[in-house]
């Protein structure tokens, strides 16, 4: 099969030619129809190779939906042919966290050696993918699989942040999303077809201030120094309950504290490395923080349910896999207007 791997740490991604996978015991083997590309990929791609927590070369994409392609010996569940979105954040299985679904806070997978695909476990960047098992994989019931395959990551991890943030999210709030990327033009529209609030976007891209709007933000305004102000101006002088940062950088993480009300909620769900100082007097009163990771696999169940619902309107732009590179070029410089897709089949 054909497969986009990261080879060699500080090289570009390549396609290249490697064996078929064969699903062993309980494993399945899926034919990736879509896989999309994430920030992370481009912040994992940037570590230094001795901060790699796996070896290389490694095939990207942790973003996946495809067919069921074959079933390794005992393996239930699933039928060939079926239709279906990969939960990529895999855990043990056996903890009462993997028991409750919460597979993405599971205590044991990295001393277990169990990692994501493409985050240390062969990737979806590829013709086929092998999932470690059966309840890793989600119905995707008619959907289309490159408007849904988002939903996987990007959609995932925008409604667990969202859920966290629920009791905040209530009549007569104000949400600040900042960052309108792939995460960011999806929890605008879960924001709008979960709850009450007000929704303000910030970027630095007056072409995704307008795709913020488009799918649903009341305000878009520019990301920059003066954007706490903005929000208070807008919000007389009380800030914003709960302030996504799908960007978390230093100068996003300051704006969020800056911007939040007494007793927000706020979230940093970026990689850009940024932190925030919590103390008595550096926050308002009554803040809570939360770094959440991916989500859980009920929350995936829903978030596909809630596309199956209609009302969601994801864009993406497909790439072939040797365009793969390109895309990833494109991601890293912000130039794609909402989640870069590969079709690994052409
Ligand atoms: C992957 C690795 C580390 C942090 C966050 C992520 C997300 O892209 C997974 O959704
Ligand atoms: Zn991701
Ligand atoms: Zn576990």
């Amino acid at each position: 099969m054909r497969a986009l791997q990261y080879r060699r740490a500080g090289a570009a991604p390549e396609v290249v030619g490697l064996p078929d996978p064969e699903p062993g015991p309980g494993q399945v083997l899926v034919q990736v129809t879509a896989a999309g590309l994430c920030h992370s990929d481009l912040a994992l791609m940037q570590l230094p190779a001795e901060r790699l927590r796996f070896p290389l070369p490694l095939t990207l994409g942790h973003e996946a939906v495809g067919t069921v392609a074959a079933l390794g010996a005992g393996t239930t569940g699933v039928a060939v042919g079926d239709s279906v979105a990969v939960y990529g954040a895999w855990g043990c299985g056996g903890c009462p966290a993997c028991a409750a679904g919460r597979e993405n806070y599971c205590p044991h997978a990295r001393r277990l050696g169990i990692h994501a695909p493409g985050l240390g476990a062969p990737g979806a960047l590829a013709e086929y993918l092998l999932v470690d098992a059966a309840r890793h994989l989600v119905p995707l019931s008619g959907l289309d699989p490159v408007a849904a395959v988002p939903l996987t990551d990007a959609g995932l991890t925008s409604y667990h942040a969202i859920r966290w943030a629920m009791p905040a999210l209530v009549p007569g709030s104000t949400a600040v999303v900042i960052g309108v990327g792939g995460l960011g033009h999806v929890a605008i529209q879960l924001l709008r077809a979960l709850t009450p609030a007000r929704i303000i976007a910030l970027d630095v891209s007056a072409e995704k201030l307008a795709l913020a709007e488009a799918v649903g933000a009341g305000e878009a305004l520019m990301s920059d120094a003066s954007s706490p102000q903005g929000i208070r101006d807008l919000t007389g002088g009380l800030g914003a309950d709960v302030v996504f940062d799908f960007v978390g950088t230093q100068a996003t993480g300051r704006i969020t504290v800056e911007c939040a009300a007494v007793e927000a909620r706020v979230l940093n769900v970026g990689l850009g490395g940024g932190a925030m100082a919590m103390g008595f007097m550096l926050v308002p009163f009554g803040m809570s923080a939360y770094a959440p990771y991916w989500g859980t696999r009920g929350d995936l169940t829903e978030v596909i349910a809630l596309a199956r619902a209609g009302g969601l309107d994801i864009r993406t732009e497909t790439y072939t896999l040797d365009e793969a590179p390109l895309a990833y070029e494109r991601l890293e410089a912000g130039k794609v207007i909402g989640r870069a897709v590969v079709l690994p089949g052409g």
